[in-house]
């Protein structure tokens, strides 16, 4: 007997091309109840195993440093969501593949799922913080997968006819009504017929159940998380009151009160910038907190926050923190009222040696940050801070216990979630960022910004506010300076000074005629240092230059 010729019955390529696109959402599928059991079993072990979070961070750890700055500069600081999309894009990806190639392969298929897997387990458990365990939700994740891939394709089962076998006619029936029939089957989708190509009713039924598996197990996964979550007891801890208060605040301290889009002086926490490698942030109960000092010190010991809390030296300080990859005229800068432990007393309490210069500063999730040693003794206000804007730190900036030092780019100084402080040289160790090539040491370069008017936004002409801020921590800001057009230099309206700390508002009120204008901007310290003209870029040591932006008046 010969083999029906391709128009026969269910047209083959039509019905193959169905069935790959069946076999691809099967991978899907797979790849879903893979991630919903992965994610159910980190409910358990810790939300930082999950495949998707661990392989974003290893991500993060491996990406090279030019890519990872065009990451931030791009989406700012949805950089970490954006990282999450594609970490979810890709899988998908690689499950459409593994569904195709389980079509014709189950074992290639299965195998498939297993190195995604073994994938998501390598970067959970070599996380620094990671431990043998965190394997378990990537493994148990691809087993769950497997079994989904492999319960899925079998409703796509190649037939004996799809090999090229000969049809069996039905008795009775002539070829040409098993044709009718065959393709009424294919038209209705039921495949219930011996040696039916394909069981479409018991693909979707499968893949049902697949869909609300996977649902279920990732959602309920979601909310076991939540036991890792530490924000009641962040709200249920009571700050202690500091030994010496912040310096007062002199009347119209904030020029922000009287101008439209200037930037407040104190930034509120919900809007303080947020720059770090953690996809997860660590999540460190206060009664679980401890700091351990090692390295070169006489007399190390390790604190809890309780012994942290109960100094009598604690201190509460108005300071500007900034990031190394701020651009010139970005956002990445900001200013709260923090409250901690002045940190030269405590290196000289654990006995820190002379031969130090600097200080490893390790984060619960193993990042690395070193300040030097000398900034954290001689720095006035350098400090542990536990305490921003009144509250507890908040869980993104550190909680329970950060490091600043005012005058240092926060990837020099400011490390949250400290956990270890090791006193050692900059020759024996390189921090994380120093490791990529940025400078070691990160002195804070002075800085102006235009915050209104905006760039290209068409405001009425006339007389109107140009304003922004400025800063030169440790030193202060004494002039700021601005250019309309070609006009010569007018010195702006400075905010009270209250710290050499803290940022400086600037205003200068001016009248704009109709049409394009073009502001830059300047600021000069107060230890005479004039801003300079000439671009550098973030890296490695911070951007430098003049603010410029091109505004309309209508
Ligand atoms: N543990 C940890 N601490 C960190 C970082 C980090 O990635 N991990 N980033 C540093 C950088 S680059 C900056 S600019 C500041 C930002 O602090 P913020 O997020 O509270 O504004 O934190 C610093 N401390
Ligand atoms: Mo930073």
């Amino acid at each position: 007997m010969q083999a029906p010729p391709p128009s026969s019955g269910a047209s083959p390529a039509r019905s193959s091309a169905g069935r790959r696109a069946l076999a691809a959402l099967a991978g899907l599928l797979a790849a879903a109840v893979a991630l919903g059991v992965a994610e159910l079993i980190a409910g358990v072990v810790g939300a930082a195993s999950s495949p998707v979070i661990a392989v974003g961070d290893t991500v993060i750890t491996l990406t090279p440093e030019p890519v990872k700055a065009f990451a931030i500069r791009t989406f700012g600081e949805n950089d970490k969501i954006a990282l999450v999309v594609g970490t979810v894009v890709i899988t998908a990806v690689c499950a459409l593949l593994v569904g195709l190639v389980g079509l014709r392969n189950r074992r290639l298929g299965a195998g498939g799922i297993a190195v995604l897997g073994l994938v998501g387990a390598l970067a959970a458990v070599t996380r620094p913080a990671g431990g043998p365990l965190d394997a378990l939700p990537s493994l148990l994740g691809a087993a769950a997968g497997i079994a989904a891939l492999l319960a899925l394709l079998a409703p796509l089962n190649p037939t004996p006819r799809a090999a090229g076998a000969p049809p069996v006619p039905p008795a009775g029936g002539t070829p040409a009504d098993e044709r009718i029939v065959d393709r009424l089957r294919d038209v209705l989708g039921s495949g219930d017929r011996k040696g039916a190509a394909l069981d479409r009713r018991r693909f979707f039924l499968a893949g049902g159940v697949a869909l609300g598996a996977a649902a279920v197990t990732g959602a309920g996964g979601r909310l076991l998380q939540r036991r890792f979550d530490v924000a009641g007891d962040r709200a249920a801890l009571r700050l202690p009151a500091p030994a010496s208060r912040a310096a007062a605040l002199p009347a119209g301290a904030d020029l922000a009160t009287e101008v439209d889009g200037l930037t407040p002086l104190f930034t509120g926490n919900r809007d303080f910038y947020r720059v770090d490698t953690a996809i997860s942030v660590p999540r460190i109960r206060p009664a679980d907190y401890r700091l351990s000092m090692t390295g070169m010190f006489d007399a190390p010991r390790s604190y809890t926050l309780a012994d942290l809390f109960e100094r009598t030296d604690l201190i509460e300080r108005d300071i500007t923190l900034t990031c190394v990859s701020n651009e010139v005229g970005g956002g990445l800068a900001g200013t709260a009222r923090w409250v901690g432990v002045p940190l030269a007393a405590l290196l000289e309490e654990n006995g820190i040696r002379s031969g130090s210069d600097q200080l490893l500063c390790r984060s619960e999730d193993g990042m690395t940050i070193g300040a030097p040693t000398r900034s954290a003794l001689e720095v006035e206000d350098a400090m542990l801070a536990f305490g921003m804007n009144g509250e507890p730190l908040p869980v993104e900036h550190g909680f329970p216990v950060r490091m600043l030092i005012p005058g240092l780019y926060g990837y020099v100084s400011a490390c949250k979630w400290l956990v270890r402080i090791e006193a050692t040289t900059f020759d024996a160790i390189d921090a994380y960022w120093v490791e990529r090539d940025w400078a070691a040491e990160g002195p804070i370069k002075i800085a102006s910004r235009i915050d209104t008017p905006a760039p290209l936004r068409p405001f009425r002409a006339g007389r109107r506010a140009i304003a922004g801020v400025a800063w030169a921590q440790t030193r202060g800001i004494a002039r700021v300076e601005v250019r309309v057009d070609d006009d010569d230099w007018a010195q702006a309206e400075l905010s009270p000074e209250v710290d050499a700390d803290l940022w400086r508002q600037w205003v200068l009120p001016y009248d704009f005629a109709p049409g394009r204008h073009s502001i830059t901007v300047r600021a000069t310290s107060a230890d005479g240092e004039v801003q300079a003209e000439d671009r550098a870029t973030p890296f490695p040591a911070g951007s430098s230059g003049w603010h410029s932006v091109q505004v309309v008046a209508a």
